[in-house]
């Protein structure tokens, strides 16, 4: 069975852990459907994260988004929203439960390695906004 879609990106932070993170990801029952090595500008930092436009923490974020490389990739799972944001842990390390990748990986409340849609629909508007459909295997 297919099961659903989630889009995840590892971030600038984390880039040189790329290999065990996906090590990780695979383990736990995700299916790679399309991954790439890219880096954002600032300016599409700012479109990827626009629904946070008006909290006090944008523009550093959009700074540190497009600082260096990241790895977005959509990944197949039965209930591939939900079971991925329990791998990565909560937005801030200091909270991240044991073992998962924030807590292994994550350096700070905002460079905290790693990026988990929060919804189906966000997960299609976020693949999309990375590849192509047919990119999409
Ligand atoms: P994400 O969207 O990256 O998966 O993270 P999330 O759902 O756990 O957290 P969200 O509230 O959507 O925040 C998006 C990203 O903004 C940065 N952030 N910085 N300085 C701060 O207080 C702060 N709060 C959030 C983090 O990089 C967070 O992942
Ligand atoms: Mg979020």
């Amino acid at each position: 069975m297919a099961g659903n879609r989630t889009f995840t990106m590892i971030k600038p932070d984390a880039i040189e852990n790329t290999g065990a993170i996906i090590k990780m990801i695979q383990e736990a029952g995700f299916r790679i459907v399309a991954l790439k090595k890219t880096q954002l500008t600032p300016e599409r930092a700012g479109q990827f994260y626009a629904v946070h436009a008006e909290r006090p923490f944008y523009g550093d974020l959009c700074a540190y988004m497009s600082s260096g490389p990241i790895v977005p990739i959509i990944l197949e799972k039965d209930n591939a929203v939900a079971d991925f944001r329990k791998l990565i842990g909560a937005t801030n390390p200091a909270n991240a439960e044991e073992g998962t990748i924030r807590k292994l990986f994550a350096k700070s409340i905002e460079a905290n390695a790693i990026h988990g849609s929060d919804s189906d629909e966000n997960a299609a508007i976020e693949s999309a906004f990375f590849f192509a459909q047919t990119e999409q295997y």
